[in-house]
């Protein structure tokens, strides 16, 4: 059992003001695995204290001191590998290949690239006629999700230290105790006292205390639009600047081309890694009319590579994170066959032999339209749906035929047609085939998908505020 009853406040592990706690459930097993405390807001206001009181001397921390502090801890999170791997298994109930080669790895990556893009990073600027400085934008107040245990709170928090802004951090209830792995490592690490601030408990109160709270300058949030809403709000009481990422419902385009079978493994790998539960999957896959029945047989022969069951064991396909998201894809799954969708593979209800745990059936739809609400709105779980097209303009059509703007894929040979649609896709990031991953790339999205960037120098430049002066000394 994993009980974590205490905040981490002015670098000290402190308990909570109020008694209320939460217990944390395994998604697989659906057992008790440990308990945390439910914050106050008097506990989120010692959090923001110790982050201001940290300021005038963190955001002045030298360049080579903040690059030393990141290259620390990703050496120390390096060093607790095993347990973060095990951690986010238990808490998320991704299969231990996922938790290795997809969460742990992405923690890592965004320490590491946030030492990276530092070096290189320039703070002050000479432009002729004027200077131009980057200052700290004060203390940032961090929400993240559950999705991801590791890497949404890693890359802000990596961007906040590379650029001088003392944190206070929350992250989701559902899986709070990789985040407590991270704060154990900054502990020993010696980031310094009140720069790092970790305040578990629910969004309406903690969440709610963070984006509406004076004294917290930036608010940087991942998770659903209708929550990005409400954080935008109360930051704009006090004209408080905001990075919103929130969902996606991007589109994985199949040119006539294409491998087909590599197009299908990529669509349906999509689905399966970390059950769906990705804000940047591909979840309408746009299929030319011609190659339609030859791509469903492609899926069908796919599909038994992402086999579904124990995170503990070989599988790709772990549970849905809890009872409630299982509840939501299982309506999207009745409301896609209402609509008039045909199933290809999957359906509701439980696979075979797998009674107990939130595990959902990888689920592939055809004949969809794009105007269905399965094609329109973020499922967050292993749904997939099979829209053809007939022309390239009409595949950018669709593709671009909806309210978000995270991502876009597009799999084929001819390069200019890759181009095109590359290019013509509203989205803050599209892939080319099997492009592979690069940290410093910037992430994040168009449209109702979200504002700002994170990763890397762009991610940097969110936790920064920019100051011209003018006259500034030659030194
Ligand atoms: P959200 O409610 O958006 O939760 C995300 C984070 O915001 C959690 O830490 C949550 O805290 C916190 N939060 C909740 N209410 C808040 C408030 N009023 N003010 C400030 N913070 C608040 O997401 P969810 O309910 O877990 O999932 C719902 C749907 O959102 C999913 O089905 C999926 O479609 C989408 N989603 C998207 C993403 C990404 S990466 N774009 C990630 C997760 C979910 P607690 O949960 O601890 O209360």
């Amino acid at each position: 059992m994993r009980n974590y009853l205490k905040h981490y406040i002015n670098g000290e592990w402190v308990e909570s003001t109020g008694n209320e706690t939460e217990d944390v459930i395994n998604p697989a097993t659906e057992e008790v695995i440990g308990t945390i405390s439910l914050g106050t807001k008097e506990d989120l206001d010692k959090a923001v204290q110790a982050a201001r009181d940290a300021f005038p001397s963190f955001s002045q921390t030298s360049k080579e001191e903040r690059i030393k502090m990141l290259e620390n801890i990703a050496a120390e999170y390096e060093n607790r590998k095993e347990e973060i791997i095990e951690t986010i298994t238990e808490e998320l109930g991704s299969p231990k290949s996922i938790s290795e080669n997809v969460h742990y790895m992405m923690g890592y990556n965004h320490f590491s690239q946030a030492a990276e893009s530092l070096r290189d990073f320039s703070f002050i600027e000479d432009r002729g006629g004027h200077t131009v400085m980057k200052d700290s934008v004060g203390v940032s107040g961090l929400i993240t999700p559950w999705n991801f245990p590791t890497n949404q709170i890693s890359t802000k928090i990596a961007s906040a230290f590379a650029a001088g802004s003392p944190v206070v951090a929350k992250p989701a209830e559902l899986t709070p105790f990789a985040a407590i792995i991270l704060t154990e490592i900054f502990d020993k690490v010696g980031v310094p006292k009140g720069a790092f601030n970790l305040v578990n408990g629910s969004g309406s109160v903690i969440g709610d205390g963070i984006s509406s709270h004076p004294d917290i300058d930036f608010v940087s949030f991942t998770g659903s639009g209708a929550v990005g809403q409400k954080i935008m709000q109360n930051a704009s009481e006090r004209i408080a600047n905001v990075a919103l990422e929130l969902g996606g419902k991007s589109p994985l385009v199949v040119l006539e081309d294409a491998d087909v079978e590599k197009a299908a493994r990529a669509a349906v790998s999509h689905i399966a890694t970390n059950s769906g539960q990705v804000c940047s999957a591909a979840t309408r896959v746009l299929v030319p009319s011609s190659m339609k029945d030859s791509f469903e047989e492609a899926v069908k022969k796919v599909l038994p590579e992402f086999p579904v069951g124990d995170p503990q064991g070989d599988n790709h396909i772990g549970p849905l994170v809890s009872k409630k998201q299982w509840d939501t894809v299982q309506s999207y799954i009745e409301k896609g066959q209402e609509e008039g969708a045909t199933l290809l593979v999957g359906g509701t209800g439980k696979p075979e032999g797998l009674d107990k745990g939130y595990y959902a059936k990888p689920t592939v739809f055809t004949d969809v339209n794009n105007d269905m609400v399965i094609a329109q709105e973020e499922i967050f779980g292993p749904v997939t749906c099979l829209i053809t097209y007939d022309t390239i303009e009409e595949a950018i059509e669709i593709s671009n035929d909806v309210k978000y703007g995270l991502a876009g894929y597009v799999f084929g040979e001819d390069e200019q047609t890759l181009a095109k649609v590359a290019s013509s896709i509203r989205a803050g990031r599209v892939k080319i085939n099997d492009a592979e991953a690069d940290f410093a790339a910037p992430f994040g999205g168009y449209k109702q998908s979200g504002i700002g960037r994170e990763w890397g120098d762009y991610g940097i430049e969110e936790y920064l505020e920019v100051k011209t002066v003018l006259g500034y000394p030659k030194l």
